[in-house]
């Protein structure tokens, strides 16, 4: 397939929002033991159930590396494609292809560079060399011809798109000293509107509080529909949740979108600090170069980081009473699609959550 010089404006290729139709989802299987305890075997139960969930609306394609392929080949309902990808750790969203779609309902694919969220600076491994190929082995599975950024970094989870012209992001992330440094903030700006057919960039200022992504948007803020967004939030004045999302509500009511909408915001209460356990801390493998998972240590647990599909909204829960409010407004949100909460603490464990641990294929022709 085809590597393309132009970018997506010039080509008439637009994002869509999550919420437009899809022709599947793409995940990567969890396997690494330095970041998911007990050699992922909890996390694969849970992707297993991701992908069963999923899989009930929309095809799903598992990519798995040749060691662990017979192994998600038996846990994998017939139903779920599993093909085998080489890879260096399970974050679809983050390395993965961006894609996107003419009035034509052709596809393409942003195939950005990949760093590991911070490469040398403050990047979450080494290497990262496997990861940053399966946007074009995506693209090649998809028959889709690619736009490759080789001086451009950027994960999936720090973007979100209203499908109309805006795109929505956080400084903390885009503006992070491992990503493109010696960018200005207006470069990186134009970069984005470039691929992703925008005309506006939201710039919120911060994400999730310990978010090991540099504050990755998905986790923060999220298009329910044009105009439409929703926050995470805490009334907790004491959290150092707070602040970040007070700076964002204030900066998302002072703006308009790239239609010239006021955004209707909607908050979204977080859990309640949910913390490693002893026994959790103890099943990571502890390798120089990645992130230590400590006992105690907050981990970044929000609703907003739910994935959207063809019928269904796929909800992380914690078990924790905040769930049921969470599971009630987004039944209020989107009346036409069906509420699947999924207990996703083993995915947070990890360091994200649903939303980071699928891609989304528009449907095309
Ligand atoms: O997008 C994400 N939240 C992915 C986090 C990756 C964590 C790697 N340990």
């Amino acid at each position: 397939m085809k590597k393309l010089n132009t970018t997506s404006k010039q080509d008439g290729f637009r994002m869509p929002g999550e919420f437009e139709k899809h022709a599947g989802t793409y995940i990567i299987w969890p396997e690494r033991p330095d970041n998911w305890r007990l050699g992922g075997k909890p996390a694969q139960e849970v992707f297993v159930k991701v992908a069963q969930t999923i899989g009930k609306y929309e095809p799903v394609t598992m990519c798995v590396s040749k060691e662990q392929y017979s192994n998600a080949r038996e846990m994998l309902p017939d139903y779920v494609r599993v093909v085998e990808m080489s890879n260096n750790d399970s974050w679809i969203r983050d390395c993965g292809a961006t894609f996107v779609v003419n009035d034509n309902k052709e596809v393409r694919g942003i195939d950005w560079t990949f760093n590991s969220w911070g490469g040398l600076v403050d990047g979450l491994y080494f290497p990262w060399d496997q990861d940053d190929k399966v946007a074009m082995k995506m693209c090649e599975l998809e028959r889709v011809d690619r736009y490759r950024l080789d001086d451009f970094i950027l994960e999936g989870g720090s973007i979100h798109v209203d499908g109309e012209g805006t795109v929505m992001t956080t400084e903390e992330c885009l503006l992070s000293a491992g990503r493109n440094s010696s960018m200005t903030k207006e470069e990186i700006e134009k970069v984005l509107c470039d691929y992703l057919n925008c005309e506006k960039v939201l710039w919120i200022p911060r994400g999730i509080y310990n978010d090991e992504t540099n504050g990755h948007v998905d986790n923060m803020c999220s298009f329910v529909k044009p105009g439409e967004v929703v926050l995470a939030w805490t009334d907790d004045e004491n959290d150092p949740q707070y602040e970040r999302s007070l700076e964002a509500y204030n900066y998302l009511t002072s703006v308009t979108d790239a239609k010239g909408r006021k955004l209707k915001i909607h908050k979204i209460l977080t859990p309640s600090p949910i913390l490693i356990t002893k026994e959790e801390s103890l099943g990571v493998d502890a390798v120089d170069g990645t992130l230590p998972r400590q006992e105690g240590d907050r981990m970044a647990a929000s609703y907003v980081n739910y994935y959207v599909g063809n019928g269904f909204v796929a909800l992380p829960v914690f078990n924790d009473p905040h769930d049921k409010l969470a599971i009630e407004k987004l039944e209020e949100l989107y009346p036409d699609r069906v509420i699947e909460p999924i207990y996703a603490r083993e995915i947070l464990l990890g360091g994200g959550n649903i939303h980071c641990i699928t891609q989304q294929l528009p449907a095309g022709k």
